[in-house]
């Protein structure tokens, strides 16, 4: 039986899947032997999490929640973030992915955050810093003048610790930096990672605020605010810094943006505090301090047929949210925390961050191209349902179990409404877990119907959309010369024995206009408590001017956060296609 099960479960997994699982996640004896098989990963991370239960309910039957997680992920329809697949049920024990450490202007507190960064990076965390309250290069420290070495020296700092650990000892940490428009020291944060061999295992991104937004627009200038003494100590043209984070943007992907007026308009506790900083991929805003797990549902698998007429199965994603937030919520209580005061503060709020990932694989499935407005109606009302049920699903568990304690002062309070937790959904990145479930990831686009993935430390896995893949055969125009062929030019879209109207279906990521990228992007922030992380791939062709208007258009249509990448502006990218122009 339990044999059977496991070959059931190896044949659901694609190649590259079972390649990320053996080289990644599952345990290992003292010799380095792979000592459990994906389906014995399942039932690990299914038995720890259910344990949280006992807490509430010591009548319930574990075994009986843990076959409902085991089957939710087993079926690949819900995976939880790395972190849970990788550390549950093991010595280790931390299972959230994202983090935000404070980094206040002293030097003790600086560098016990640079110990938590270790801490963190080991376990397979991601994090997220603001370096804004970080005096000035060149301010006097005590009695010495000109001494302060700056905000962006310090991000070299947390860089090496980041470097030095290799997560759970397989990959780099990931980790996001926040500066504020008005700090003195922006412009050199500007051009922080203007050699694209810095900082890597960073990504960076100029806070800016309405205010700032509307004088780009003006063309005005605006204040630079010392955080040491709080006042202005001098000015800069907005326009002029805003061109300097396009042309930096155009040249090297780095920075992005984050608005955070917009961002703290969604605050749920208020009262806890303003929210200055966004997580490793950007999918989250946190306190200091404060832990998010995530978890995304597969959209690809969440189809039903009738008739020969595919349609999403609502009664399936029904059934799937209240487990899936049931898990993410488990996880708090289980999760052993890197350091106390982490536990603290993700216990006061018990945020969790519900996703999908496959939303690109489901659009492809129902014959609906990313580019079109159908796009736009179905992530509006995939993500609103979801967001929906995922509220409902926690409003229960505050009936069972308590609201989170930071609840009285929370906007929940406001509205008189019971939540288990102050945020419940999230588009995280996928960036492995969408591998293992075998569909593209988060909400992105397909990056090519067939291409190479230069990851694991330099291992080249092909990918073939398996959508594309039975397509081509059952229309008869699938051959071993076309699939070679697109590996080494992605030109699908000028092959004319591809039908039109599949051309149409698989258009990828740079065959999307920036603007669709960004009218996605805004349709699920809009179901969105937390963040979206995504990034708008642009093609090497693309322009400064181009950028900068995806970056208004973000701002304007109420995103929390922007990120853009045009092709091929580093000399090595993880995602790789061959196509002139
Ligand atoms: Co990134 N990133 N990233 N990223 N990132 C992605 C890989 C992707 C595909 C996002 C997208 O466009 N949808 C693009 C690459 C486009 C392409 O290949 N054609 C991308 C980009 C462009 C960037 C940035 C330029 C910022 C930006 O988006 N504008 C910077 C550049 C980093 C640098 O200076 N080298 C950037 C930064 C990051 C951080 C936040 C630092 C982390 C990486 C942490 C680290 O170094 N360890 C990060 C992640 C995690 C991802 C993400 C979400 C998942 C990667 C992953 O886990 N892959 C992917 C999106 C996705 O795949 N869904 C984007 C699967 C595992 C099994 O493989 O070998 O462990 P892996 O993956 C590693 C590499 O992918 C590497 O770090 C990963 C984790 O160790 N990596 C690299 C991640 N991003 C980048 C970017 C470049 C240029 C390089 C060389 C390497």
């Amino acid at each position: 039986m339990v044999l059977e099960i496991t070959r059931e479960i190896e044949s659901a997994l694609t190649p590259n899947a079972l390649r990320v699982l053996e080289k990644r996640y599952l345990r290992r004896d003292r010799n380095g032997r792979i000592t459990e098989t994906p389906e014995q990963m399942f039932r690990r991370v299914a038995r720890f999490v259910a344990q949280a239960e006992k807490q509430y309910r010591p009548e319930v039957e574990v075994d009986t929640i843990a076959d409902e997680f085991y089957r939710a992920m087993a079926s690949l329809e819900f995976l939880p973030n790395s972190p849970t697949l990788l550390n549950a049920g093991t010595e280790t024990g931390q299972l959230s992915s994202c983090f935000v450490l404070p980094v206040p202007d002293s030097l003790e507190e600086t560098f016990d955050a640079v110990k938590y960064t270790a801490m963190i990076h080991k376990s397979g965390g991601g994090i997220g810093f603001n370096v804004s309250h970080i005096r000035p290069t060149g301010s006097a420290v005590g009695e010495h003048f000109d001494a302060a070495g700056g905000p962006v020296a310090l991000i070299h700092v947390f860089a090496g610790a980041a470097d030095y650990i290799r997560q759970g000892g397989v990959r780099r940490g990931c980790n996001s930096v926040v500066m504020s428009v008005s700090h003195p020291d922006i412009l050199h944060f500007i051009n922080a990672k203007s050699n694209p061999s810095l900082l890597t295992n960073f990504y960076n991104s100029v806070s800016v605020t309405d205010d700032f937004m509307d004088k780009v627009r003006s063309g005005d200038d605006y204040c630079l605010i010392d955080p040491n003494t709080g006042r202005a100590v001098g000015s800069l043209n907005a326009s002029a810094v805003f061109k300097r984070i396009v042309d930096q943007a155009w040249s090297t992907g780095d920075p992005g943006l984050v608005f955070i007026d917009r961002i703290n308009r969604d605050n749920p506790t208020p009262s806890l505090g303003r929210l200055e900083t966004i997580t490793g991929c950007g999918e989250q805003a946190l306190l200091p301090y404060e832990s998010c797990n995530l978890g995304s549902i597969n959209l690809a698998a969440m189809l039903k047929e009738k008739g020969g007429t595919l349609s999403i199965d609502f009664n399936k994603l029904a059934r799937l949210i209240p487990i899936a937030v049931r898990f993410l919520d488990n996880v708090i209580d289980v999760n052993k925390f890197p350091v106390p005061v982490i536990e603290r503060t993700t216990r006061l709020t018990r945020k969790i961050g519900l996703g999908v990932m496959g939303f690109a694989d489901m659009l492809i499935q129902l014959g609906v191209s990313y580019n079109s407005t159908k796009a736009i109606t179905m992530a509006e009302e995939i993500m609103e349902f979801i967001s929906e049920r995922a509220k409902e699903a926690s409003y229960n568990l505050a009936l069972e179990r308590g609201v989170f304690p930071a609840w009285s002062g929370s906007i929940y309070e406001k509205r008189g409404l019971p939540m288990r937790n102050a945020s419940c959904t999230t588009i995280a990145p996928t960036g492995t877990i969408s591998i293992i479930a075998g569909v593209s990831s988060g909400i992105e686009p397909i990056f090519a119907a067939v291409f190479v993935r230069n990851i694991l430390d330099g291992e080249n896995l092909l990918e073939i959309n398996p959508y594309f893949e039975r397509i081509a055969r059952e229309r008869g125009f699938y051959s071993r010369e076309l699939i070679e062929q697109l590996v080494t030019s992605n030109h699908l879209h000028s092959r004319k024995e591809v039908p039109e109207d599949v051309r149409k279906i698989f258009v990828t990521a740079h065959r999307v206009s920036p603007e669709w990228h960004v009218r996605i992007q805004a349709a699920f922030q809009r179901h969105i408590d937390n963040a979206v992380s995504k990034t708008v791939n642009f093609p090497k062709s693309a322009s400064r001017e181009d950028i900068a208007r995806v970056f208004m258009m973000a701002w304007e249509w109420g995103l929390k956060g922007i990120t853009v990448y045009r092709d091929r502006s580093r000399q090595s990218q993880p995602l790789c296609i061959n196509e002139i122009g």
